[in-house]
């Protein structure tokens, strides 16, 4: 190779490399196309790696200004390749992005009843979201609490004494005693709970607490675990007017009876005075609600006792409210017309796909419940 033959391609073949990589690169539609023609230029045979190669044939005189020229060249042409495939990448991100489209406010298709992919709420979650909405819409937050409880929390501050039949070791499940010698128990009402609420928030207070309850207890309408759900009030001027308002409403809306007949009858609780028991109209032979001569128990209720108020810390000369309680899986038998409690918890898919509610439709007071 003569010195001319290697000096000759100068500054021409430079414009020429860049021209036609610029003019690859353009016509480059995706990353394959791309990498071809950068491993065609960069790459170990590259045209561009071919002329850096032959600098050692340059005449010394011109060595400088070539070297110079490609290394400039190779800054660019570097440049450019990097710039092409960040465009490439982007036009595949949103080519990606309009293809893949998702419109998450679709409905899911239907299933064929009975498919694997059916899913739906168990009437035990169903009515407590059934009560939440109601008496959410009446200002009531709702409150938690553990199922293993203290004598004191599930018994002594609500009032009930030593000696009380529901303290039986034939009602009330105890565990081991702990270090301190008291025995804990599996709470036999949801009350613990307000409690506990009375104890770390000041009044006003008004929550629901449904949950799970234990009772040694198990035939056709009981269940040695089951669900109630309690309500508290507590302000300076609530009465027992208050207390009927807020239960009539209650009632009528959750059965959907417009006027469903309410009694209240005097009864006695330990941790409410007044208390009473409260019924709503039904007829007993055909079992429909709101009709008919005869009165079924639905709920107990009352003021909260003043010593209940002061076991926990909330002066009763100043405050006072009411509170209720009632068994979730009976309000939910009623109101769908069951009459065995046991399959509640037998997990047989075919009682819990008939009774089951649609997740897509959680209750809202708009709609009816
Ligand atoms: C029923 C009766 C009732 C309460 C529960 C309550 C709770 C506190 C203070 C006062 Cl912390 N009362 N709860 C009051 C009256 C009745 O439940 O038959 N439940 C199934």
């Amino acid at each position: 190779m003569n010195e001319a033959s290697v000096t000759m391609p100068a500054a021409d073949d430079l414009a020429a490399l860049r021209a036609e990589t610029e003019a690859a690169l353009a016509a480059a539609a995706d990353l394959r196309a791309w990498d071809q023609v950068r491993v065609g230029t960069l790459g170990k045979s590259g045209r561009l790696t071919g002329l850096l190669k032959g600098l050692g044939q340059v005449p010394a005189a011109q060595r400088k200004e070539r070297g110079a020229a490609l290394n400039r060249l190779k800054g660019e042409l570097e440049a450019a390749i990097e710039a092409r495939r960040a465009a490439l990448e982007e036009a595949a991100l949103d080519a990606r992005l309009a293809a893949e489209r998702l419109d998450v406010t679709l409905p899911p298709r239907p299933t064929a009843p009975g498919t694997a992919a059916d899913g739906g709420i168990h009437p035990i979650s169903r009515t407590v979201e059934e009560l939440t909405a109601i008496f959410g819409a009446m200002g009531f937050a709702v409150a938690e609490g553990p199922d293993i409880e203290s004598d004191w929390h599930n018994f002594g501050a609500l009032n009930i004494p030593e000696h009380h039949p529901a303290r039986q070791d034939h009602d009330t499940f105890y565990l081991p005693a702990g270090a301190d010698g008291r025995r804990p128990v599996l709470r036999t009402h949801t009350s613990p709970v307000q409690i506990r609420t009375m104890l770390t928030q000041a009044p006003p207070i008004r929550v629901i607490v449904p949950g799970r309850t234990y009772r040694a207890d198990h035939d056709a309408t009981h269940s040695p675990m089951f669900h109630q759900v309690e309500g508290l009030v507590i302000d300076r001027t609530i009465t027992l007017g208050h207390l009927k308002g807020c239960l009539i409403d209650f009632l009528r809306v959750f059965f959907g009876i417009a006027d469903l007949p309410v009694r209240f009858r005097a009864s006695y609780f330990p941790f409410t005075e007044p208390s009473m028991e409260v019924d709503i109209g039904w007829n007993r032979k055909s079992g429909e609600l709101g009709k008919g001569e005869d009165w079924l128990e639905i709920l107990g209720s009352g003021m909260v006792h003043p010593k209940v108020l002061a076991n926990c810390g909330i002066d009763p000369r100043e405050w006072q409210g009411f509170a209720f309680g009632m068994g979730i899986e009976r309000i939910a038998m009623l109101k769908h017309g069951m009459n065995d409690l046991r399959p509640f918890y037998d997990s047989d898919v075919r009682w819990l796909r008939h009774y089951a509610a649609d997740p897509l439709s959680p209750p809202s007071l708009a709609e009816g419940v």
